[in-house]
């Protein structure tokens, strides 16, 4: 099964770090560039705990190219047949949790309901912190999404990032379960009323 996942988020958060963090670890190859973006592949087995079965995904991931300015990204391929977003931000600046609401208000409507992730990277630079935990909830309820908190640094939860994704994208291909099997593994964030998607 193929998937397409982008990373959005400001300039600085680490969205290239994230990848490249995913991907060396393990082997994995370069293999495009677009205009505005880089795309990055990684072939992974995944497990489908329902199914107890195996499974091969081919996970293409988009990144950012520099500094394009989003209203630009939306001219090109960047989100087209995407399946699912890493949307992320800096846990050591405030005002990049802060601008989430501008990404999500400006990709493409189709793009705005597919499984999304909110990722807060950085997470080894504790002492830098300037979001709290209640922080961390309000993103999650805001965007009725799972939140990770990862560091490319260290390489905590990021993995998991992309692999959780890919594993609900899959499995909510698969069936009438998928959404028991997302709960279950990130327990159960209300959809918050129409228009009131705003954590800060
Ligand atoms: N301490 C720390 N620094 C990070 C982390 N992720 C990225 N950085 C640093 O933050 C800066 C921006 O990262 P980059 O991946 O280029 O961000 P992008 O613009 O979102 O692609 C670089 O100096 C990275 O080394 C992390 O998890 N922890
Ligand atoms: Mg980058």
């Amino acid at each position: 099964m193929k998937i397409k996942l982008c990373l959005i988020g400001d300039r600085a958060v680490g969205k290239t770090s994230l990848v490249k963090r995913y991907l060396t670890d393990h082997f994995s190859e370069e293999y495009r560039h677009t205009m505005g973006a880089k795309v990055y592949k990684r072939v992974v087995n995944l497990l489908l705990e329902l199914r107890q079965k195996m499974t091969e995904v081919d996970m293409t991931l988009w990144d950012i190219m520099g500094d394009l300015p989003l209203a630009e990204l939306k001219n090109e391929s960047y989100f087209r047949g995407v399946q699912g977003l890493l949307v992320i931000c800096d846990v050591t600046r405030r005002s990049t949790a802060e601008s989430l609401d501008n990404w999500i208000a400006t990709v493409p409507e189709s793009v705005r309901d597919l499984p999304m992730f909110i990722i807060v990277n950085k997470n080894d630079l504790i002492d830098q912190v300037e979001l709290d935990e209640d922080d961390v909830f309000r993103l999650g309820d805001a965007f009725s999404s799972p939140v990770l908190l990862t560091s490319a640094k260290t390489g905590n939860n990021v993995q998991q990032a992309f692999e959780f994704l890919a594993k609900s994208i899959v499995e909510g291909q698969l069936g009438p379960d998928a959404d028991f099997l997302v709960e279950q593994r990130f327990g159960v964030l209300e959809r918050p009323a129409e228009g009131s998607a705003k954590a800060f």
